[in-house]
């Protein structure tokens, strides 16, 4: 169960955030009302929510999910992969450490971005993706070991993070898509498909029994409902302009 969520209100360079979508350019109007609903179903979830402000140097400072791993015992600090990301990590830092006594750190040459790590119990799935490089896997692995949590390698072609094509509802329940769906590693769990026209809908987070989901994708809607949650939809057009979903929008703990 989670208590907390860290969140940063999108800053007005969010219209040139990194993007491989062809969905065209934000609205930052309506990115800033779409994060205060997020901020409000997060709340209205019990969630106790640190709003952190926007910070122009960084375009893609918003999504919070990507600088650390949160987790029971210790924070780790991650070293995205993004050149224009890199010193996103300096501004979160200070804020973790109000939370956290333990806060760890991935170092050059290992690249993490945490957008990449799914956890299922004490386990994390580290995907190898354009942001996450092997040194980095390895180095969060041996860190996730000192304080009794396991880590493994997943290897990916196909979307930007391992949590884009992926998203564990706890239960053993695993909303999966495209590559993700044939993965040895992944049997072991119960795979909920999600059709590869609503790709996007697999970045779905599961917080404390309810599952966010975004606005507009409605057989994953009925999918997830189907398996006994409840689903609250969350519209986050504007963040899918610049490939973040709703797990991107903050760090839950
Ligand atoms: C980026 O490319 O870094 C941002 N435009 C989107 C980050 C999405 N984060 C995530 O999937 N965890």
């Amino acid at each position: 169960m989670f208590s907390k969520a860290i969140v940063r209100i999108p800053c007005k360079a969010l219209i040139s955030g990194l993007t491989g979508a062809d969905l065209g350019v934000p609205d930052y109007d309506k990115a800033l009302q779409q994060h205060k609903n997020y901020v409000q179903v997060l709340q209205d979830i019990g969630l106790e929510v640190t709003v952190l402000e926007a910070d122009e140097a960084y375009p893609d400072s918003t999504f919070v999910e990507d600088v650390a791993l949160m987790t029971p015992h210790c924070a780790i600090i991650t070293n995205p992969g993004a050149p224009s990301r890199q010193g996103e990590t300096t501004a979160i830092k200070p804020v973790i450490a109000q939370f956290y006594d333990n806060i760890e750190q991935i170092e050059n040459p290992g690249t993490v971005e945490a957008g990449d790590v799914m956890m299922v119990g004490s386990h994390y799935y580290i995907g190898l993706s354009e942001r996450t490089n092997q040194a980095g896997a390895e180095q969060l692995i041996a860190i996730l070991e000192k304080y009794q949590l396991s880590g493994s390698i997943v290897t990916m072609r196909e979307v930007l993070h391992l949590k884009t094509g992926l998203g564990y509802l706890e239960d053993n329940n695993l909303l999966a898509c495209g590559e993700f769906l044939l993965k040895e590693e992944f049997q072991q769990y119960n795979i909920l498909e999600v059709d590869a026209a609503e790709a996007y809908a697999a970045n779905s987070v599961w917080i404390n029994d309810t599952v966010i989901t975004p606005l507009g994708f409605p057989k994953s809607k009925a999918l997830i409902e189907a398996a006994g949650y409840k689903v609250i939809e969350i519209d986050v057009c504007e963040f899918q302009k610049i490939d973040g979903g709703l797990s991107c929008l903050s760090l839950r703990f």
